[in-house]
């Protein structure tokens, strides 16, 4: 058996690299030349704890190989990127690219699943456009059961944590939607290969809903947490301590605020439900709106920290402490602690300090003779203003002596 995985990046190549440690033929393909070139020779261009050694381990012993054009399998596992198009309107563009570039190979007998987060209805779509080229075979109609199609279609959301990836993808059970029972039956039968939970079955648009709550779920959660830091805040209580104590209710479980919501799925997903079902979405809407404005209640502190001061910005240093999305990661995508810094950069501060332990070189966007990658202990020292806005662990175990006397704004409740 071969297995094609189309779109080699934070979900396409772990999955292939843990098929291939299965000891199933792998072919991979990718778009870019350079991710091409770099897993081919045994190393990887994502950051992912283990991935290194899996996919060095199956290019050296042969089930894995990347290549530029998708060639003859017996399955195809789509891990295109669905991002966010204008309007907050999905961009569906590569799922499309996919479906093209595939359909010329297909054969009576194979099985497409599509593991990208995506819409209500993208997997009719994407058979539609495999359809669209190829009319000398069948396709799979959607709810029609008893046709049984020369091709099988289904949709397998991700629905694994970076950082964790790896665990995730064996140990998470797993939500598989077919065009028909019969689709999502044949894509079981890959996942039993290396999934050691279950496979739930059911049709490809409740798979697509089904991921796209998970995420709006969280989302919906984590904007309760962060209105209740302003509530909190207005109201001066706090808010670390009031989710620690409203949460001994057994039937309570408040997530934490912090500044804002970061990386590519939580951030993203709510507004592919709300653009399929705008009237119907308030409360995802909402959620996304709140979570959204948080970074700009960090800036409103920071100006009550300089008030406080009573000096002029140009003559106060500042700290941001973490840029990446969440703690212990080098994944800057969509991170609100970035949109910060970015806002801080403007406002005219003597100096800001950024102390990210995970990173090496300054984000192009951030460059600017004011602006200079820190060590923690020197940026804590020299400041005025400690903004925290990631809990990387080195940050957590700091004497906090050494905090007295400045202005501290704690967005993740490091200190609290
Ligand atoms: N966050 C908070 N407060 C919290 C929890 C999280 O502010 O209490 C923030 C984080 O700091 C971060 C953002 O939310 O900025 C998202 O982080 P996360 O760790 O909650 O999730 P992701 O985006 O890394 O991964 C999510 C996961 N989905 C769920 O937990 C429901 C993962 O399982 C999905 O596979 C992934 O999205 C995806 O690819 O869709």
């Amino acid at each position: 058996m071969i297995v094609s995985v189309i779109g080699l990046g934070y979900i396409g190549l772990p999955t292939a690299a843990v098929l291939a440690s299965n000891e199933i033929k792998v072919i991979g393909v990718d778009v870019n030349q350079q991710t091409i070139d770099t897993i081919n020779s045994g190393r990887i261009h994502i950051i992912e704890p283990g991935l290194d050694v899996l996919v060095s381990e199956a290019v050296k012993k042969g089930y894995l190989k990347a290549v530029i054009k998708p060639q003859k399998a017996d399955i195809f596992m789509i891990a295109v990127p669905t991002p966010l198009g204008n309007g907050n309107k999905p961009d569906l563009s590569y799922v499309k690219s996919a479906a093209k570039a595939i359909a010329p190979v297909l054969e009576k007998g194979n099985l497409v699943i599509l593991e990208s987060t995506s819409p209500v209805g993208t997997t009719e779509k994407l058979t539609m456009w495999m359809r669209d080229e190829r009319s000398d075979i069948s396709f799979p109609e959607f709810g029609n059961n008893n046709f049984l199609a020369d091709i099988a279609v289904a949709h397998c959301p991700e629905r694994v944590l970076p950082g964790k990836v790896l665990r995730e993808l064996i140990e998470n059970n797993r939500i598989i939607g077919g065009i028909s029972d019969n689709c999502a039956r044949q894509a079981k039968d890959l996942y039993k290969i290396f999934v050691h939970a279950d496979s739930l079955l059911t049709d490809s648009r409740t798979a697509e809903l089904c991921k796209l709550v998970e995420n709006s779920f969280r989302d919906v959660n984590i904007a309760f947490a962060n209105e209740l830091s302003l509530i909190s805040d207005k109201l001066g209580v706090n808010v670390w301590n009031l989710i620690k104590l409203a949460n001994q209710h057994p039937r309570v479980n408040i997530l934490q605020p912090g500044p804002g919501v970061g990386g590519h799925c939580i951030a993203v997903d709510p507004w592919f439900i709300s653009d399929s079902a705008p009237n119907e979405s308030k409360l995802i809407q909402t959620a996304r709106l709140v979570n959204d404005n948080k970074p700009n209640f960090v800036i409103d502190k920071i100006n009550k920290s300089v008030k406080a001061i009573g000096r002029n910005r140009s003559d106060i240093k500042i700290v941001c402490l973490g840029l990446s999305f969440k703690p212990d990661i080098d994944d800057l995508r969509e991170s609100p602690a970035l949109e910060i810094a970015l806002k801080i950069r403007l406002m005219g501060f003597s100096e800001l300090m950024l102390v990210e332990p995970n990173i090496s070189n300054i984000p192009s966007e951030l460059k600017h003779e004011s602006v200079r990658l820190s060590s923690f202990e020197k940026a804590i020292k020299a400041s005025d203003i400690v903004v925290l806005l990631v809990d990387h662990t080195p940050f957590k175990s700091i004497d906090l002596n050494e905090l007295s006397g400045k202005q501290i704004i704690d967005t993740r409740g490091t200190w609290s």
